[in-house]
């Protein structure tokens, strides 16, 4: 039931239009939402056109085998989509892998592939690139929920010639990916909703007799509350969408799926968010420390509680995640809002800026944001405890300043907990 996708984005194009806080609410850098975000040419188009467009992308792809690729921490809007784009394509006799680099961490989110079923494989980005060969196999490569730029898989495919056919997403537009069609809406609260309006303009037949549809339209319904903070923010489409899903889906499956349990490692995190939050104008900041890998989608989950508090519009939570496969640490952060002005992803833009490639350390949708900041040479060592120490410091500092200087550039501060 918690929106657990943790929106890091790290390559972002799209060149900002409204630097300017218009003040409201002290200091926080607020724009008026999706009126003031660029449109991508997408959004002109009619529901029939686009069904027609997507049709005619997947008929020329006719028998063809594709590669659909999710953000690293994929979330049940990403998954979801994915399924719904794997079952209407294989209506064209295209064939469907699903996969992503990351780690499947959020208790929600495993519960939800073992239950259903969901045809999702794991590729670490080490194997996928020593099985270099074996990518010949795919005719083109899609990105559903993400656009390329929230997956270390996507470097893979232009090395390998695979052609991105299709990109459909609800991000702001940011990375520099062509596809033979894309349809990025970023006033769709899920992708979800936009894959059952492709499936109702007439690219799947759902069944409900028929077990994969249901489960499928379970795992759909899901990512639409996920990514709506279980409907409260949902607007009519997403609504439409569930009231169309409602007559497929299996409601004892997504209430198993709903009461997987948070994990002792998810508690630790929310208790330390919970002891180390200050709150600024409203905004709440948390450093939780160092985690393990598989813990990372901790840092999502305390901010989805951080938000919850009083007074507190938004939450941003960080921690130092280690990746023992590649034995590199990074910072990775989530910002959580209620506010509906303020945009996440200028917001994380605007706070962290960019790496010396000019892509930013993060961004976001309506309501949700994320960052990754890389730390390089810094990385491991931990077993001096001295200087695990002293790293979680400056980084906690460094980020505390980048992101007070929006939210409280006076200075003054009021401490929780
Ligand atoms: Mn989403």
């Amino acid at each position: 039931m918690i929106p657990n996708s943790l929106k890091s984005l790290d390559a972002f194009a799209e060149p900002k239009t409204d630097r300017e806080s218009n003040g409201e609410n002290g200091n926080v850098k607020l724009t008026d939402g999706e009126a003031q975000r660029a449109s991508p040419p997408n959004n002109s188009k009619t529901q029939e056109q686009r069904v027609e467009a997507l049709k005619q992308c997947l008929s020329q792809h006719h028998g063809e085998r594709q590669l659909v690729i999710l953000q690293d921490f994929p979330d049940p809007d990403a998954l979801s989509s994915a399924w719904a784009y794997k079952l209407m394509a294989q209506e064209f006799e295209i064939q469907c892998d699903i996969c992503y680099a990351g780690t499947l961490s959020h208790q929600e989110n495993i519960a939800l592939v073992k239950l259903t079923g969901l045809p999702v494989q794991r590729w670490s980005y080490q194997s996928a690139k020593a099985q270099g060969r074996d990518l010949s196999i795919y005719q083109g490569c899609v990105f559903i929920d993400n656009q390329g730029s929230t997956s270390q898989l996507t470097d893979l495919m232009e090395p390998a010639e695979i052609p991105v056919l299709v990109i459909i997403d609800h991000h702001s537009p940011q990375s520099n990916l062509k596809a033979e069609y894309v349809d990025i809406r970023t006033s769709a609260r899920a992708t979800a909703t936009m894959m059952v309006q492709y499936i109702q303009g007439g690219l799947l037949d759902l069944d409900s007799s028929n077990g994969v549809h249901v489960k499928c339209a379970t795992a759909l319904i899901h990512g639409i509350r996920s990514d709506t903070n279980q409907l409260m923010q949902a607007q009519e489409d997403d609504f439409m969408a569930a009231a169309f899903l409602s007559r497929f889906f299996d409601s004892q499956m997504l209430n198993t799926v709903l009461q997987s349990a948070r994990s002792k490692q998810v508690m630790d995190v929310i208790e330390r968010a919970l002891k180390n939050r200050c709150v600024y104008n409203n905004v709440t900041i948390a450093g939780v420390g160092y985690l393990r890998y598989d813990d990372r989608d901790a840092i999502p989950q305390a901010a989805d509680f951080l938000v919850t508090e009083e007074n507190v519009h938004t939450a941003v939570v960080y921690g130092i995640v280690h990746d023992e496969d590649e034995d590199l640490e990074l910072v990775v952060g989530s910002l959580r809002t209620s506010k509906i002005t303020l945009d996440p992803d200028e917001f994380i833009k605007e706070a962290f800026g960019q790496d010396p490639h000019g892509q930013f350390f993060g961004g976001g949708r309506s309501l949700a944001g994320g960052f990754e900041i890389p730390m390089g040479f810094l990385s491991g060592l931990n077993e001096n405890g001295e200087f695990a120490k002293l790293k979680w410091n400056v980084y906690d500092t460094q980020i505390k300043q980048k992101l007070l200087r929006l939210v409280n550039p006076d200075g003054s501060m009021i401490h929780t907990g």
